[in-house]
């Protein structure tokens, strides 16, 4: 007997990009289509949702679940900087009367990882103008479907930018150690001179790096594009919360009682003995010092998938022994009422779970996830805790990015070569917390 409270939302989530298709105006479109690309496959038809979002909205509706986070996307809104597409603007319309015909609050998401390639060519998520130009974009959409909307995201993982610096940082160092105790062994071998020919026994890597920074200078005029998804500056981060606030107040002067806010991805950070001056570093980092921004939002979207141990030197690998997914993540559906409790030590607003999910071949490991976590959500609301939703992620095995759709998070199958959708036990089970 499921204990959440009436009008709890029970959904699942896709973004534009992963699901729809022939987002070709998009700069992901075409760091997928580049010679030296680091994506596994291009996105291409993904899983052709932009045609078939009705069958999807069905499926779910019949499933019983009472929600449906999507992504509008910004590319296909205004291709070019300026030109606004009502053509895209009339197909978003269509999946939000959909919605609402099947009995799905739509919880759209203004901006998730992907951007116009003109954006970018601009400079992307370090140039100020961004900051316009994403407030214009929402306003515009705002003004043409607002009838529709109640419950926006404006940008998706608004933190990503700076755990992928963090990433970065550790990846270069790692990198760096690597090549320095390479040359010392090569200075005593001194391998490029034990053949009587000239070798250059370059870092392959390195190379393709270079290969990489000179397709970017073709494509985006910069050899360093500023994608969402990418290392930021500190000015950078605090920019994307800066175009979080002006496309609030810019869709809130369209639609005042519109409920607005965005969304982070979260750790269930745990200490391990002489961890907790690291763990506060990456919450600090992860949270904390976003809350001015987001403090006074109608809502918080929070998105988490496992736990994190932290040692005095950071990030430990997962426990010996433990079950991982096909992420690499631990399987551990604990962390998501550890992390609404510790997100409402600070937060007071309502709580959005905006993404929650695993990636499993698995559909049995899938259900027993989504009932691990949704007892730790009914905990922390019978302790008072404003949660509002619950949507999964994914509704559709889907184009994980540079994985491409080797991973599946879905709660449906699709067989892509003929889009055949086959729906998993666990929509069952996910829509059956709003019939009990
Ligand atoms: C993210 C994105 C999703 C991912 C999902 C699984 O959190 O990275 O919002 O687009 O596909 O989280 O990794």
């Amino acid at each position: 007997m499921s204990k959440l409270p009436e009008g709890f939302f029970i959904g699942a989530a896709t973004a534009a990009h992963q699901v729809e298709g022939n987002n070709v105006h998009s700069d992901y479109w075409a760091m997928e289509h580049m010679e030296y690309t680091s994506f596994n496959e291009p996105s291409l038809d993904a899983v052709d949702h932009y045609n078939r979002y009705e069958e999807d909205i069905r499926l779910m509706a019949d499933a019983g679940l009472n929600a449906y986070r999507f992504s509008i996307e910004w590319a296909r809104i205004e291709p070019e900087q300026g030109r606004f597409d009502e053509a895209e603007i009339e197909h978003y319309r269509k999946v939000l009367t959909c919605c609402r015909e099947n009995g799905l609050e739509p919880i759209v998401t203004m901006h998730h990882f992907t951007s116009p390639k003109w954006l970018i060519a601009n400079g992307g998520w370090e140039n100020e103008d961004t900051i316009d130009a994403f407030a214009k974009y929402c306003a515009y959409v705002v003004e043409k479907l607002g009838d529709q909307l109640n419950y926006v995201c404006t940008i998706n993982e608004a933190n990503m930018r700076l755990q992928i610096a963090a990433i970065s940082k550790r990846f270069m160092k790692q990198m760096q150690a690597d090549q320095a105790k390479a040359a010392a062994k090569d200075s005593k071998s001194n391998v490029e001179s034990s053949v009587q020919v000239g070798i250059n026994m370059e870092n392959p890597m390195m190379e393709r790096m270079k290969k990489q920074a000179m397709e970017n200078m073709q494509i985006f005029g910069t050899p360093q594009p500023n994608v969402f998804v990418s290392m930021c500056t500190p000015e950078g981060d605090i920019m994307v919360m800066r175009a979080h606030q002006a496309a609030k107040a810019a869709m809130k002067a369209v639609k005042p009682e519109l409920k607005i806010g965005l969304t982070l991805s979260l750790h269930d950070f745990q200490v391990v003995e002489g961890g907790e001056d690291a763990a506060a570093k990456e919450w600090d980092d992860e949270f904390l010092h976003y809350l001015p921004y987001i403090q006074d939002d109608d809502f918080f979207g929070l998105q988490n998938y496992t736990r994190t141990l932290i040692g005095p030197d950071g990030s430990l690998p997962n426990p010996e022994g433990s079950e991982a997914t096909q992420m690499g993540y631990e399987f551990y559906p604990q962390a998501l009422g550890h992390v609404i409790r510790t997100v409402h030590e600070k937060l007071s607003i309502p709580i959005m779970v905006t993404e929650n999910g695993v990636a499993t071949s698995d559909d049995s490991r899938r259900v027993a996830f989504i009932q691990e976590a949704l007892k730790g959500v009914e905990d922390c609301i019978a302790d008072g805790i404003p949660v509002v939703g619950y949507m999964y992620w994914s509704l559709l095995d889907n184009f994980e990015w540079q994985k491409g759709f080797s991973m599946t998070f879905g709660l449906i199958a699709v067989d892509r070569s003929t889009q055949t959708r086959m729906p998993k036990e666990s929509l069952k089970v996910l829509g059956g917390y709003t019939k009990d």
